[in-house]
């Protein structure tokens, strides 16, 4: 099913030549309405009439998180406040918060764009829909609550926290569709599980699951744990919230990226330089139909590929790869790079191992020190202690095979972690506390 067939499915020379008009005029607007970009475009010499094809997109300057910080809190707006309906704001872990004003036609288009998402994943309006994405000024709950009315779906807006009654909700309720990150979806089956509720007797069977990075291992034990499909959405505050791409349950290879409201790019994070298709690299993304808050070439710091190859869906829009990380997650030991999902991947492999892990990240003297701590199921728990210790070495093996960094790796048992309602806590870097 599709929410859209006409745009959802336009062919590649209508989908571009939308976009090339719908760049014109984006430049256009936000050169006449944000000195930010009025300066920015002055500077690098270019007008907005000069803007004649899509390739015409490389001459534009970046937009970093750091100017939207610069800009607190409405300096990049495009119209005049009177005109924003809605704010929204991403906190972050350092720095000032990042606010984005929405018009009316902004939360129109972003309700259509997360219908068309939660669409993909195959929720339609029979459905119950049980949002547990925190609402608030995080884009989580009221992004997905927009998409799921729109659809027509029942939706509960559960929100996150109190995680027990959660569970009774959704056994009571009857939902069928669960978005939240997935690193809580997990703690929601495991609070199920004490509370005698198994969400494989439930007619749950489908997961919109986002807003934090999670791997293909992970995913196949959620679905084998809960009984339903899950699904990847990906989307960040500064362009709109959840729903800039999802994955199809048809394919379920790569995200579609709505590309008649953003354009994407892959770039070289170090030389800004962009890559050809199906390289790895930044995705950087451009608003075309944004009014509060546009952004031109907007560097989202995480990393993926392009795939313009077309998808058994019927879908013409370009599908992005599961994100690969954050340049800015990277971890660097010892001066090797690693990425908490490389590690993931990894533990994932691995039998009676839990997605519930953290990296702890120190220094003594003066060399950096990685330990990787795994909760693991309480059957394995319960095991020889020589079973573990063997699984100890076969995972500090594998890291060192395939990353060259040395770990030192801990089982811990079930529910020593602590969990979070939002987005995982997966890395603790003493070196910078
Ligand atoms: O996390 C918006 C969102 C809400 C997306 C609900 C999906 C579902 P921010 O808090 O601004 O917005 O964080 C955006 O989260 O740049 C990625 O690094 C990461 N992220 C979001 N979705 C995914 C995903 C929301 N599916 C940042 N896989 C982004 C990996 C993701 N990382």
């Amino acid at each position: 099913m599709l929410f859209n067939i006409r745009q959802e499915t336009l062919p590649r020379d209508e989908l571009e030549a939308l976009q090339l008009r719908r760049l014109q005029d984006v430049c256009a607007r936000v050169y006449a309405n944000v000195p930010f970009y009025k300066k920015r475009f002055d500077e690098a010499g270019i007008k907005p009439e000069t803007i004649r094809s899509l390739e015409d997109i490389q001459r534009l300057p970046f937009t970093e998180k750091q100017d939207l910080r610069d800009h607190y809190p409405y300096g990049l707006f495009a119209v005049p406040r009177d005109n924003i309906v809605r704010l929204q704001a991403s906190s972050g872990t350092t720095g000032k918060a990042v606010v984005l004003g929405y018009t009316q036609r902004d939360i129109d288009n972003w309700a259509e764009l997360t219908a068309r998402s939660l669409t993909a994943a195959g929720v339609s309006r029979r459905d119950i829909v049980h949002i547990a994405y925190g609402y608030g000024l995080f884009t989580g709950g009221l992004g997905a609550h927009g998409g799921a009315e729109r659809i027509g779906a029942t939706v509960v807006p559960a929100s996150g926290g109190a995680t027990k009654r959660q569970t009774y909700l959704l056994r009571d309720f009857g939902a069928t569709v669960l978005c939240c990150t997935p690193s809580y979806a997990l703690h929601l089956w495991e609070s199920g599980m004490e509370e005698g509720i198994d969400f494989r007797d439930l007619p749950l069977r489908i997961g919109c699951f986002g807003a934090e990075p999670w791997t293909e291992g992970m995913r196949q034990d959620m679905e084998q744990k809960m009984g339903i499909n899950a699904l990847n959405i990906y989307g960040l505050s500064e362009i709109m919230g959840p729903g800039v791409a999802m994955e199809c349950v048809d394919a379920k290879k790569g995200l579609h990226l709505w590309e008649d409201h953003f354009y994407p790019e892959i770039i070289d994070p170090v030389t800004g330089q962009q890559l050809p298709p199906g390289s790895t690299g930044e995705l950087v993304l451009t608003t075309l139909t944004k009014e509060g808050t546009p952004l031109i070439r907007y560097r989202t710091r995480d990393l993926t590929r392009l795939d313009f190859t077309p998808c058994s869906c019927g879908r013409t829009h370009v599908r992005i790869a599961r994100l690969e990380g954050r340049t800015d997650d990277m971890l660097i030991i010892r001066g090797v790079n690693v990425f908490p999902q490389q590690i993931e991947s990894i533990i994932m492999e691995n039998e009676g191992l839990s997605p519930n892990y953290q990296l702890i990240v120190d220094r003594k003297e003066n060399l950096d020190t990685l330990e990787i701590c795994v909760e693991v199921d309480a059957q394995l728990f319960c095991d020889e202690i020589k079973h573990l210790q063997n699984l100890e070495k076969r995972i500090q093996k594998k890291v060192k095979e395939f990353l060259g960094v040395t770990t030192r790796v801990r089982l811990l048992e079930p529910h020593s972690l602590e969990r979070s309602q939002g987005k995982a806590n997966r890395i603790v870097d003493k070196r910078i506390l």
